[in-house]
C-alpha cells in the first residue's frame, strides 16, 4: 500500500463513517446516514454527511428559495411567461431596483422596485442568517470564529453596495440590479459616473489584495503539494514532528525569496488578504459619491493624474 498520498498517488481508505464530535447539547442532532462517494474523495473527503441544518440554516435556505423566486417569477414575466425565452434570454434577464422617483421608501409599487426590495430583504435575511449559523457551528465546535469574520467581510462589501451606499445617497435606485450581465453593466456604469473607479484608491487597494490572495494561495498551495511526497499535507504530523517537509519548504522560500513564513503565519497572511479585498473595496464604495464624486477629478487634484499634457 502506497505509503505516502497524494491526488497523484491516492489510495482511499474506506473506514466506518464518522460521526465526529458529539453536537452541542440543545444543538439539533445531525441528521442522516453518511455515505462514501468516491469522486467526491478524488477533490476531498468521500464522505458526505451526516448533515446539520438547524433552525438558522432552515430559515435561512427558506428565505434564499423565496428571494430566488421573486427574482426568477419577475425575469420570467419580463419576456411573457415564456419559458423557452427564460432559458434563452437568462443571462441578461434583470430585476431592476426603485426607480429614482421613489428615493428610500420602502414601499414603492411592486413594479416600480417593490419586488427588488422583497428580494433584497429576503436575500439579505438569508445571508445575515448563514453568517449566523456560521458563528454557531463554530463556537459549538469550540473553534475560532475566524470563517465567519471573513464572510462578514465580504458581507459588509455586499450591503456597501446594495444598502449602505444607496441609503447615504438617499436613493434605492443606486443599488445594484439582479441580474447576471445588468450587474455587470452596473459596475461599469458605477466606474464611468464616478469618472473612472481606477482613480479611487481603495479600488486600488481591494486590487492589490485580489491579486495578493491569489498569489499567496499558489504560493501556499503549490507549497503545499511540493512536499506533500514528504508528508507535508498531513498537517498534524508537521505540527507534532516537523520531519523534512515543512523545512524543506520553509528553505525553499528562504532560498527563492529570502523569507519564509510559517506553518502558522502563512494562514494569518491568507486570512488578511482575503478579508482586506472586500473591506477596502467596500470603503471605496461607500466613498464613491458621498464624499467623492469623480474620482479622476480627485486623481488629478492629488497628483495621481498628470496636470500638463505635452501635446
Ligand atoms: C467561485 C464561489 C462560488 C460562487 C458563485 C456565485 C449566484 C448568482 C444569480 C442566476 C467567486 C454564485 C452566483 C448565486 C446567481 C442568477 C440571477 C466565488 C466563487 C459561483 N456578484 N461580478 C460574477 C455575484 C458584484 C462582477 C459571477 C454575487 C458587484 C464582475 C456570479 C454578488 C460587482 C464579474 C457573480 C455579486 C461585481 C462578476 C461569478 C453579490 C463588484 C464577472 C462570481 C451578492 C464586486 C463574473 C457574468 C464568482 C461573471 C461575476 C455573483 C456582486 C462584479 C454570477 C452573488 C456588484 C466584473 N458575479 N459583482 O465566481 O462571469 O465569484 O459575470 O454581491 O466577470 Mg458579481
Ligand atoms: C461581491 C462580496 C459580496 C458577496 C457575498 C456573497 C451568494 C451566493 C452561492 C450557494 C467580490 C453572497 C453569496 C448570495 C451563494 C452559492 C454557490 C466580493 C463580493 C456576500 N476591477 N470594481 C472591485 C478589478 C474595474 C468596479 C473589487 C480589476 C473598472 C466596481 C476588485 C479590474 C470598472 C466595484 C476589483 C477592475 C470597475 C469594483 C471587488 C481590472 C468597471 C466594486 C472585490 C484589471 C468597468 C468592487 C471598490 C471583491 C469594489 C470592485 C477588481 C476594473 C468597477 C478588487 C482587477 C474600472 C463598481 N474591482 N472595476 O471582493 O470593492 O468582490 O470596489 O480592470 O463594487 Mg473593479
Amino acid at each position: 500500500m502506497a505509503e505516502y498520498q497524494n491526488i497523484f498517488t491516492q489510495v482511499q481508505v474506506r473506514g466506518p463513517v464518522e460521526f465526529g464530535v458529539p453536537a452541542y447539547q440543545g444543538a439539533y442532532p445531525r441528521s442522516g446516514q453518511p455515505w462514501f462517494s468516491y469522486y467526491m474523495g478524488k477533490i476531498g473527503d468521500a464522505q458526505i454527511g451526516p448533515f446539520y441544518l438547524g433552525a438558522t440554516g432552515l430559515i435561512s435556505i427558506i428565505c434564499g428559495v423565496i428571494a430566488i423566486e421573486i427574482i426568477g417569477l419577475n425575469m420570467l414575466a419580463s419576456v411573457n411567461w415564456n419559458p423557452i425565452e427564460f432559458v434563452r434570454q437568462l443571462p441578461w434577464l434583470s430585476l431592476q431596483p426603485p426607480l429614482e422617483k421613489h428615493g428610500i421608501s420602502i414601499m414603492p409599487p411592486l413594479k416600480e422596485g417593490g419586488w427588488w426590495l422583497m428580494a433584497g430583504f429576503f436575500l439579505t435575511t438569508s445571508i445575515l442568517l448563514w453568517w449566523w449559523r456560521m458563528y454557531k457551528r463554530a463556537r459549538d465546535l469550540k473553534m475560532g470564529t475566524h470563517v465567519a469574520w471573513a464572510f462578514a467581510a465580504a458581507i459588509f462589501l455586499y450591503l456597501s453596495l446594495g444598502f449602505i451606499r444607496p441609503l447615504l445617497m438617499g436613493q434605492f435606485s443606486e443599488a445594484v440590479p439582479f441580474g447576471i450581465f445588468p450587474h455587470l453593466d452596473w459596475t461599469n456604469n458605477f466606474s464611468l459616473s464616478h469618472g473612472n473607479l481606477f482613480y479611487n484608491p481603495f479600488h486600488m487597494l481591494s486590487i492589490a489584495f485580489l491579486y495578493g490572495s491569489a498569489l499567496l494561495f499558489a504560493m501556499h498551495g503549490a507549497t503545499i503539494l511540493a512536499v506533500s511526497r514528504y508528508g507535508g499535507d498531513r498537517e498534524l504530523e508537521q505540527v507534532t514532528d516537523r520531519g523534512t517537509a515543512a523545512e524543506r519548504a520553509a528553505l525553499f522560500w528562504r532560498w527563492t525569496m529570502g523569507f519564509n513564513a510559517t506553518v502558522e503565519s502563512v494562514h494569518r497572511w491568507a486570512w488578511w488578504f482575503a478579508v482586506l479585498c472586500p473591506l477596502t473595496g467596500a470603503i471605496g464604495i461607500l466613498l464613491s459619491g458621498t464624499v467623492v464624486d469623480n474620482w479622476y477629478d480627485w486623481g488629478i487634484k492629488h497628483g495621481l493624474g498628470p496636470t500638463t499634457y505635452s501635446q
